[in-house]
Protein backbone atom coordinates (compact mmCIF):
# COMPACT_ATOMS: atom_id res chain seq x y z
CA UNK A 1 0.00 0.00 0.00
CA UNK A 2 1.42 3.87 -0.80
CA UNK A 3 -0.09 6.84 0.12
CA UNK A 4 -1.05 9.55 -2.42
CA UNK A 5 -1.81 12.93 -1.49
CA UNK A 6 -4.27 14.29 -4.08
CA UNK A 7 -3.99 18.18 -3.89
CA UNK A 8 -6.93 20.39 -4.96
CA UNK A 9 -6.17 22.11 -8.10
CA UNK A 10 -6.66 25.82 -7.16
CA UNK A 11 -9.49 27.28 -9.02
CA UNK A 12 -10.22 30.55 -11.40
CA UNK A 13 -11.60 32.52 -8.87
CA UNK A 14 -9.46 31.89 -5.62
CA UNK A 15 -10.40 35.51 -3.80
CA UNK A 16 -10.04 36.59 -0.62
CA UNK A 17 -13.97 36.63 0.44
CA UNK A 18 -13.48 36.66 4.29
CA UNK A 19 -16.11 34.22 4.28
CA UNK A 20 -15.29 32.10 7.12
CA UNK A 21 -15.61 33.25 10.47
CA UNK A 22 -12.93 31.39 12.95
CA UNK A 23 -10.59 31.22 10.14
CA UNK A 24 -8.69 34.32 11.60
CA UNK A 25 -6.20 34.18 7.72
CA UNK A 26 -9.78 34.82 5.97
CA UNK A 27 -11.13 37.24 8.30
CA UNK A 28 -7.96 39.20 8.40
CA UNK A 29 -7.07 39.10 4.36
CA UNK A 30 -10.95 40.03 3.42
CA UNK A 31 -10.69 42.10 0.06
CA UNK A 32 -7.26 41.87 -0.51
CA UNK A 33 -6.31 41.77 -4.20
CA UNK A 34 -5.40 37.76 -4.90
CA UNK A 35 -3.51 36.31 -7.55
CA UNK A 36 -5.83 33.06 -8.70
CA UNK A 37 -2.97 31.88 -12.25
CA UNK A 38 -0.17 32.49 -8.74
CA UNK A 39 -2.06 30.12 -6.29
CA UNK A 40 -2.84 27.68 -9.48
CA UNK A 41 0.77 27.71 -10.10
CA UNK A 42 1.85 27.33 -6.30
CA UNK A 43 -0.32 24.30 -5.88
CA UNK A 44 1.46 22.41 -9.34
CA UNK A 45 4.90 23.51 -7.71
CA UNK A 46 4.03 22.07 -4.42
CA UNK A 47 2.91 18.87 -6.03
CA UNK A 48 5.77 18.16 -7.89
CA UNK A 49 7.99 18.77 -4.88
CA UNK A 50 5.96 16.16 -2.96
CA UNK A 51 6.68 14.24 -6.30
CA UNK A 52 9.94 14.46 -6.65
CA UNK A 53 10.46 12.87 -2.96
CA UNK A 54 9.37 9.83 -3.97
CA UNK A 55 5.78 9.98 -2.37
CA UNK A 56 2.54 9.32 -4.06
CA UNK A 57 0.90 12.32 -5.96
CA UNK A 58 -2.64 12.76 -7.79
CA UNK A 59 -4.40 16.05 -8.43
CA UNK A 60 -8.32 16.90 -7.64
CA UNK A 61 -10.35 19.41 -9.68
CA UNK A 62 -11.48 22.76 -9.25
CA UNK A 63 -15.01 23.21 -9.01
CA UNK A 64 -17.33 25.57 -11.53
CA UNK A 65 -17.37 29.14 -9.92
CA UNK A 66 -19.90 31.09 -9.63
CA UNK A 67 -22.03 28.07 -8.59
CA UNK A 68 -25.03 28.82 -10.86
CA UNK A 69 -26.84 25.53 -9.46
CA UNK A 70 -26.23 27.26 -5.83
CA UNK A 71 -27.52 30.82 -7.04
CA UNK A 72 -30.27 28.79 -9.19
CA UNK A 73 -31.17 26.72 -6.35
CA UNK A 74 -31.45 30.17 -4.27
CA UNK A 75 -34.02 31.56 -6.75
CA UNK A 76 -31.92 33.46 -9.64
CA UNK A 77 -33.83 32.09 -12.76
CA UNK A 78 -32.91 32.86 -16.44
CA UNK A 79 -29.58 32.68 -18.75
CA UNK A 80 -26.12 32.06 -17.02
CA UNK A 81 -25.68 36.30 -17.15
CA UNK A 82 -29.20 36.89 -16.10
CA UNK A 83 -28.69 34.78 -12.39
CA UNK A 84 -25.22 36.10 -12.26
CA UNK A 85 -26.39 40.21 -12.80
CA UNK A 86 -29.31 39.91 -10.53
CA UNK A 87 -27.53 37.73 -7.84
CA UNK A 88 -24.80 40.70 -7.70
CA UNK A 89 -27.26 43.67 -7.56
CA UNK A 90 -29.66 41.81 -5.09
CA UNK A 91 -27.60 39.81 -2.83
CA UNK A 92 -23.82 40.50 -3.44
CA UNK A 93 -22.74 38.50 -0.38
CA UNK A 94 -24.45 35.31 -2.09
CA UNK A 95 -22.93 35.39 -4.97
CA UNK A 96 -19.47 36.11 -3.00
CA UNK A 97 -20.24 32.64 -1.15
CA UNK A 98 -21.28 30.95 -4.33
CA UNK A 99 -17.82 31.94 -6.30
CA UNK A 100 -15.25 30.77 -3.85
CA UNK A 101 -12.68 28.67 -4.67
CA UNK A 102 -12.49 26.94 -1.25
CA UNK A 103 -12.64 23.32 -2.90
CA UNK A 104 -8.64 22.98 -3.33
CA UNK A 105 -8.72 22.46 0.35
CA UNK A 106 -9.55 18.71 -0.33
CA UNK A 107 -8.39 17.75 3.49
CA UNK A 108 -11.76 18.69 3.43
CA UNK A 109 -13.20 16.97 0.24
CA UNK A 110 -13.54 13.75 1.87
CA UNK A 111 -12.43 10.90 4.84
CA UNK A 112 -10.86 8.15 2.86
CA UNK A 113 -10.13 4.59 4.59
CA UNK A 114 -7.55 2.42 3.19
CA UNK A 115 -9.01 -1.17 1.81
CA UNK A 116 -6.52 -3.04 4.66
CA UNK A 117 -8.98 -0.95 7.29
CA UNK A 118 -12.31 -1.83 6.14
CA UNK A 119 -14.05 -4.93 6.83
CA UNK A 120 -15.20 -5.55 3.47
CA UNK A 121 -11.57 -5.20 1.99
CA UNK A 122 -12.53 -2.09 0.01
CA UNK A 123 -11.40 1.68 -0.21
CA UNK A 124 -14.29 3.96 1.42
CA UNK A 125 -14.68 7.14 0.46
CA UNK A 126 -16.84 9.53 2.20
CA UNK A 127 -17.57 13.06 0.93
CA UNK A 128 -17.69 15.40 3.44
CA UNK A 129 -21.23 17.77 3.51
CA UNK A 130 -19.01 20.63 4.88
CA UNK A 131 -22.64 21.73 6.71
CA UNK A 132 -20.59 24.42 8.41
CA UNK A 133 -20.38 26.83 6.15
CA UNK A 134 -22.70 27.65 2.99
CA UNK A 135 -19.65 28.45 0.85
CA UNK A 136 -18.33 24.86 1.87
CA UNK A 137 -21.43 23.21 1.56
CA UNK A 138 -21.92 23.69 -2.20
CA UNK A 139 -18.37 21.43 -2.64
CA UNK A 140 -20.33 18.01 -1.30
CA UNK A 141 -22.40 17.15 -4.90
CA UNK A 142 -19.25 17.83 -7.30
CA UNK A 143 -16.88 16.51 -4.68
CA UNK A 144 -19.21 13.04 -5.08
CA UNK A 145 -19.46 13.08 -8.90
CA UNK A 146 -15.60 13.47 -9.20
CA UNK A 147 -14.76 10.81 -6.93
CA UNK A 148 -17.10 8.68 -8.27
CA UNK A 149 -15.34 9.03 -11.96
CA UNK A 150 -12.12 8.66 -9.98
CA UNK A 151 -12.78 5.54 -8.12
CA UNK A 152 -15.42 4.15 -10.62
CA UNK A 153 -14.53 0.45 -10.07
CA UNK A 154 -17.10 -0.51 -6.99
CA UNK A 155 -15.34 -4.09 -6.92
CA UNK A 156 -12.55 -1.77 -5.30
CA UNK A 157 -14.33 1.66 -4.28
CA UNK A 158 -17.27 2.89 -2.44
CA UNK A 159 -17.74 6.32 -2.95
CA UNK A 160 -21.02 7.06 -0.19
CA UNK A 161 -23.02 9.82 -0.13
CA UNK A 162 -22.16 12.69 1.96
CA UNK A 163 -23.35 12.33 5.01
CA UNK A 164 -27.13 13.27 5.31
CA UNK A 165 -29.13 16.08 7.13
CA UNK A 166 -28.24 19.34 8.65
CA UNK A 167 -25.70 20.81 11.56
CA UNK A 168 -26.29 17.18 13.52
CA UNK A 169 -23.74 15.44 11.07
CA UNK A 170 -21.76 18.88 9.92
CA UNK A 171 -18.64 16.89 8.60
CA UNK A 172 -15.26 18.59 7.51
CA UNK A 173 -13.25 15.26 6.35
CA UNK A 174 -10.12 14.08 6.75
CA UNK A 175 -9.08 17.65 8.61
CA UNK A 176 -10.21 15.97 11.55
CA UNK A 177 -8.96 12.53 10.86
CA UNK A 178 -5.89 10.86 11.33
CA UNK A 179 -4.86 7.34 10.82
CA UNK A 180 -2.05 6.00 12.15
CA UNK A 181 -0.10 2.59 11.61
CA UNK A 182 2.43 0.33 12.97
CA UNK A 183 3.94 -2.59 11.60
CA UNK A 184 2.35 -5.83 12.66
CA UNK A 185 -0.64 -4.27 14.20
CA UNK A 186 -3.85 -2.98 12.79
CA UNK A 187 -4.50 0.74 11.67
CA UNK A 188 -5.77 2.88 14.05
CA UNK A 189 -7.94 6.33 13.58
CA UNK A 190 -8.62 8.99 15.34
CA UNK A 191 -11.37 11.34 14.68
CA UNK A 192 -11.45 14.76 16.01
CA UNK A 193 -15.04 16.49 16.76
CA UNK A 194 -15.19 20.03 18.03
CA UNK A 195 -19.03 19.81 19.01
CA UNK A 196 -21.78 17.04 19.99
CA UNK A 197 -25.06 17.75 18.46
CA UNK A 198 -26.63 16.14 21.44
CA UNK A 199 -25.25 15.78 25.03
CA UNK A 200 -23.36 18.16 27.38
CA UNK A 201 -20.26 19.51 26.62
CA UNK A 202 -18.22 22.40 26.78
CA UNK A 203 -17.74 24.33 23.59
CA UNK A 204 -15.78 26.86 22.23
CA UNK A 205 -17.26 30.58 22.76
CA UNK A 206 -15.89 32.71 20.15
CA UNK A 207 -15.68 30.88 17.08
CA UNK A 208 -18.24 28.38 15.42
CA UNK A 209 -16.98 24.12 16.32
CA UNK A 210 -17.55 22.87 12.92
CA UNK A 211 -17.67 18.94 12.85
CA UNK A 212 -19.61 16.77 15.07
CA UNK A 213 -18.79 13.80 17.45
CA UNK A 214 -21.97 12.17 15.38
CA UNK A 215 -20.58 12.88 12.05
CA UNK A 216 -17.69 11.46 13.24
CA UNK A 217 -19.10 8.30 14.14
CA UNK A 218 -21.07 8.12 11.49
CA UNK A 219 -18.14 8.07 9.23
CA UNK A 220 -16.37 5.27 11.20
CA UNK A 221 -19.51 3.06 10.62
CA UNK A 222 -19.65 3.83 7.22
CA UNK A 223 -16.00 3.00 6.78
CA UNK A 224 -16.54 -0.22 8.65
CA UNK A 225 -13.50 0.53 10.51
CA UNK A 226 -12.67 -1.77 13.77
CA UNK A 227 -14.71 -0.12 16.93
CA UNK A 228 -11.72 -0.91 18.84
CA UNK A 229 -9.12 0.62 16.84
CA UNK A 230 -11.14 3.53 16.57
CA UNK A 231 -10.95 7.24 19.18
CA UNK A 232 -13.19 9.63 19.27
CA UNK A 233 -11.64 12.85 20.48
CA UNK A 234 -12.65 16.32 21.38
CA UNK A 235 -10.76 19.63 19.95
CA UNK A 236 -9.67 21.92 22.38
CA UNK A 237 -12.63 24.63 22.69
CA UNK A 238 -9.63 26.93 23.61
CA UNK A 239 -7.58 26.58 20.48
CA UNK A 240 -10.80 26.61 18.48
CA UNK A 241 -11.60 29.93 19.60
CA UNK A 242 -7.90 30.67 19.21
CA UNK A 243 -7.94 30.31 15.39
CA UNK A 244 -7.81 26.16 15.04
CA UNK A 245 -11.43 25.63 13.31
CA UNK A 246 -9.61 22.14 11.94
CA UNK A 247 -7.72 19.72 14.13
CA UNK A 248 -5.05 20.13 11.56
CA UNK A 249 -3.98 23.07 12.26
CA UNK A 250 -3.31 22.11 15.42
CA UNK A 251 -2.18 18.68 14.78
CA UNK A 252 -0.67 16.60 12.15
CA UNK A 253 0.11 12.57 12.57
CA UNK A 254 0.85 9.73 10.07
CA UNK A 255 2.44 6.36 10.62
CA UNK A 256 4.04 5.94 14.15
CA UNK A 257 4.44 9.15 14.48
CA UNK A 258 2.05 12.55 16.37
CA UNK A 259 3.27 16.26 16.39
CA UNK A 260 0.69 18.20 18.11
CA UNK A 261 0.04 21.15 19.99
CA UNK A 262 -1.18 21.00 23.73
CA UNK A 263 -4.29 23.45 22.77
CA UNK A 264 -5.21 20.31 19.75
CA UNK A 265 -7.36 18.39 22.10
CA UNK A 266 -9.74 18.67 25.36
CA UNK A 267 -8.16 15.62 27.28
CA UNK A 268 -4.68 15.65 25.27
CA UNK A 269 -2.98 13.48 27.79
CA UNK A 270 -5.70 10.89 27.51
CA UNK A 271 -5.62 10.76 23.78
CA UNK A 272 -1.78 10.33 23.94
CA UNK A 273 -2.41 7.48 26.46
CA UNK A 274 -5.03 5.63 24.27
CA UNK A 275 -2.83 6.24 21.11
CA UNK A 276 -0.09 4.79 22.74
CA UNK A 277 -2.07 1.71 24.15
CA UNK A 278 -3.48 0.89 20.75
CA UNK A 279 0.07 1.76 19.10
CA UNK A 280 2.58 0.18 21.67
CA UNK A 281 6.10 1.82 22.41
CA UNK A 282 7.12 2.75 18.76
CA UNK A 283 4.23 5.42 18.77
CA UNK A 284 5.87 8.43 19.73
CA UNK A 285 5.00 12.35 19.85
CA UNK A 286 6.14 15.77 20.05
CA UNK A 287 4.30 18.07 21.47
CA UNK A 288 4.85 22.18 21.79
CA UNK A 289 3.23 23.01 24.81
CA UNK A 290 1.80 27.10 24.98
CA UNK A 291 4.94 28.32 26.59
CA UNK A 292 7.57 27.04 23.67
CA UNK A 293 5.06 27.79 20.96
CA UNK A 294 1.52 30.03 21.60
CA UNK A 295 -1.18 28.89 19.80
CA UNK A 296 -0.95 32.67 18.04
CA UNK A 297 1.98 32.24 16.21
CA UNK A 298 0.64 28.34 15.65
CA UNK A 299 -2.36 29.97 14.19
CA UNK A 300 -0.50 32.76 12.00
CA UNK A 301 2.69 30.36 10.98
CA UNK A 302 0.57 26.34 10.47
CA UNK A 303 3.91 24.57 11.51
CA UNK A 304 1.19 21.66 12.16
CA UNK A 305 -0.15 22.09 9.28
CA UNK A 306 2.67 20.39 7.66
CA UNK A 307 2.59 17.54 5.33
CA UNK A 308 4.46 14.49 6.94
CA UNK A 309 6.00 12.54 4.21
CA UNK A 310 7.06 9.00 4.49
CA UNK A 311 10.58 8.32 2.85
CA UNK A 312 11.10 4.24 1.85
CA UNK A 313 13.72 4.32 4.66
CA UNK A 314 11.35 4.67 7.14
CA UNK A 315 12.06 8.36 7.85
CA UNK A 316 9.84 11.42 8.21
CA UNK A 317 10.23 14.80 6.49
CA UNK A 318 8.08 17.86 7.05
CA UNK A 319 7.09 20.10 4.20
CA UNK A 320 5.82 23.28 6.18
CA UNK A 321 4.84 26.13 4.88
CA UNK A 322 7.46 29.57 4.04
CA UNK A 323 5.20 30.81 6.76
CA UNK A 324 6.70 28.77 9.35
CA UNK A 325 10.07 29.67 8.26
CA UNK A 326 9.64 33.20 9.10
CA UNK A 327 8.12 32.58 12.61
CA UNK A 328 10.99 32.31 15.04
CA UNK A 329 8.60 30.16 17.26
CA UNK A 330 7.88 28.05 14.53
CA UNK A 331 10.79 27.49 13.14
CA UNK A 332 12.47 26.97 16.43
CA UNK A 333 10.26 24.52 17.09
CA UNK A 334 10.15 22.63 13.87
CA UNK A 335 14.11 22.43 14.58
CA UNK A 336 13.78 20.67 17.58
CA UNK A 337 11.37 18.40 16.13
CA UNK A 338 14.15 17.47 13.84
CA UNK A 339 16.72 16.85 15.88
CA UNK A 340 14.59 15.08 18.73
CA UNK A 341 14.36 11.30 18.88
CA UNK A 342 11.84 10.17 16.25
CA UNK A 343 12.39 9.40 12.68
CA UNK A 344 12.01 12.86 11.71
CA UNK A 345 14.94 14.02 9.37
CA UNK A 346 14.46 17.52 8.18
CA UNK A 347 12.22 20.33 7.84
CA UNK A 348 11.63 21.57 4.10
CA UNK A 349 9.53 24.98 3.39
CA UNK A 350 6.64 25.53 0.77
CA UNK A 351 5.53 28.83 -0.50
CA UNK A 352 1.72 28.33 -0.43
CA UNK A 353 1.08 32.05 0.58
CA UNK A 354 -1.89 32.40 -1.85
CA UNK A 355 -3.54 29.92 0.16
CA UNK A 356 -2.22 30.57 3.41
CA UNK A 357 -4.06 33.52 3.44
CA UNK A 358 -7.19 31.63 3.35
CA UNK A 359 -6.15 29.41 5.91
CA UNK A 360 -5.07 26.68 3.88
CA UNK A 361 -1.68 25.53 4.36
CA UNK A 362 0.26 22.39 2.91
CA UNK A 363 -1.97 19.70 4.64
CA UNK A 364 -4.96 21.68 3.56
CA UNK A 365 -4.25 21.28 -0.19
CA UNK A 366 -4.36 17.44 0.13
CA UNK A 367 -6.50 14.71 1.13
CA UNK A 368 -4.25 10.86 2.10
CA UNK A 369 -5.47 8.11 -0.23
CA UNK A 370 -3.45 5.15 0.47
CA UNK A 371 -3.90 2.56 -2.48
CA UNK A 372 -2.40 -0.93 -3.61
CA UNK A 373 -0.95 -1.28 -6.58
CA UNK A 374 -4.10 -2.52 -8.37
CA UNK A 375 -6.37 -0.26 -6.66
CA UNK A 376 -4.19 2.58 -8.17
CA UNK A 377 -4.39 0.87 -11.35
CA UNK A 378 -8.09 0.43 -11.47
CA UNK A 379 -8.55 4.71 -11.10
CA UNK A 380 -11.20 5.82 -13.78
CA UNK A 381 -9.25 8.88 -14.48
CA UNK A 382 -5.73 10.60 -15.37
CA UNK A 383 -5.12 11.96 -11.93
CA UNK A 384 -1.63 10.50 -11.00
CA UNK A 385 1.00 13.03 -11.37
CA UNK A 386 3.61 13.12 -13.90
CA UNK A 387 6.06 15.46 -15.44
CA UNK A 388 3.76 15.30 -18.38
CA UNK A 389 0.54 16.40 -16.67
CA UNK A 390 2.04 18.89 -13.93
CA UNK A 391 2.89 20.45 -17.80
CA UNK A 392 -0.22 20.31 -19.05
CA UNK A 393 -2.19 21.62 -16.13
CA UNK A 394 0.59 24.44 -16.11
CA UNK A 395 0.03 25.40 -19.48
CA UNK A 396 -3.84 25.52 -19.01
CA UNK A 397 -3.24 27.68 -16.00
CA UNK A 398 -1.72 30.56 -18.09
CA UNK A 399 -3.95 30.03 -20.68
CA UNK A 400 -7.40 30.73 -18.52
CA UNK A 401 -5.78 31.90 -15.22
CA UNK A 402 -6.27 35.84 -14.36
CA UNK A 403 -3.48 37.12 -12.03
CA UNK A 404 -5.34 39.60 -10.64
CA UNK A 405 -9.08 39.33 -8.63
CA UNK A 406 -10.98 41.61 -5.91
CA UNK A 407 -14.05 40.33 -4.49
CA UNK A 408 -15.78 42.97 -6.90
CA UNK A 409 -14.98 41.24 -9.94
CA UNK A 410 -16.92 38.28 -9.22
CA UNK A 411 -19.69 40.12 -11.08
CA UNK A 412 -18.30 39.72 -14.26
CA UNK A 413 -20.05 37.47 -16.30
CA UNK A 414 -16.79 37.27 -18.56
CA UNK A 415 -15.34 35.40 -15.25
CA UNK A 416 -18.11 32.68 -14.96
CA UNK A 417 -17.42 32.09 -18.78
CA UNK A 418 -13.86 31.37 -18.21
CA UNK A 419 -14.01 29.21 -15.37
CA UNK A 420 -16.42 27.10 -17.34
CA UNK A 421 -14.25 27.26 -20.57
CA UNK A 422 -11.31 26.34 -18.50
CA UNK A 423 -12.64 23.58 -16.32
CA UNK A 424 -14.35 21.97 -19.30
CA UNK A 425 -11.10 21.63 -21.35
CA UNK A 426 -9.62 20.45 -17.91
CA UNK A 427 -11.95 17.34 -17.90
CA UNK A 428 -10.66 16.31 -21.02
CA UNK A 429 -6.89 16.95 -19.64
CA UNK A 430 -7.73 14.65 -15.93
CA UNK A 431 -10.07 12.02 -18.74
CA UNK A 432 -12.95 12.61 -16.35
CA UNK A 433 -15.82 12.31 -18.19
CA UNK A 434 -19.08 14.95 -17.67
CA UNK A 435 -18.60 15.57 -13.73
CA UNK A 436 -19.84 19.44 -13.77
CA UNK A 437 -23.65 20.87 -14.14
CA UNK A 438 -22.69 23.29 -16.85
CA UNK A 439 -21.62 20.09 -18.81
CA UNK A 440 -24.92 18.22 -18.23
CA UNK A 441 -27.06 21.15 -19.21
CA UNK A 442 -25.18 22.37 -22.14
O1 LIG B 1 -12.82 26.21 5.33
N1 LIG B 1 -10.94 28.85 4.02
C1 LIG B 1 -11.06 27.44 4.30
C2 LIG B 1 -9.70 26.89 4.67
C3 LIG B 1 -9.74 25.40 4.84
C4 LIG B 1 -8.47 24.88 5.40
N2 LIG B 1 -8.53 23.47 5.50
C5 LIG B 1 -8.02 22.74 6.49
N3 LIG B 1 -7.62 23.26 7.62
N4 LIG B 1 -7.97 21.47 6.31
C6 LIG B 1 -12.06 27.19 5.43
O2 LIG B 1 -12.07 27.95 6.39
C7 LIG B 1 -11.76 31.02 3.24
C8 LIG B 1 -12.47 31.50 2.02
C9 LIG B 1 -12.55 32.98 1.93
O3 LIG B 1 -12.61 33.66 2.97
O4 LIG B 1 -12.57 33.50 0.79
C10 LIG B 1 -11.97 29.53 3.50
O5 LIG B 1 -13.02 29.01 3.21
Amino acid sequence: MREYNFDGLVGPTHNYGGLAPGNVASTVNEGQVSNPREAALQGIAKMRFVHGLGAGQAVLPPHPRPSLRALRALGFTGSDEHVLARASKEAFQLLRLASSAAAMWTANAATVAPSADTSDGRVHVTPANLQAMFHRAIEADTTTRVMRAIFSDPARFVVHEALPGGGQFADEGAANHTRFSVDGRAAVHLFAWGRRAWGEFAGPKRFPARQTLEASQAVARLHHLDAERTVFAQQSPEGIDAGAFHTDVLAVGTGCFFMLHERAFNDLRGVLVRLRELLGDRFCSELATEDELPTKDAVGAYPFNSQLVEREDGTIEILAPKDSEENPRAKDFLERVVAGRNPVTAVRYLDVRQSMHNGGGPACLRLRVALTDEERSALGARVLFSEALAAELEAWVHKHYRDRLIPNDLSDPALARECMTALDELTRILGLGSVYDFQQTH
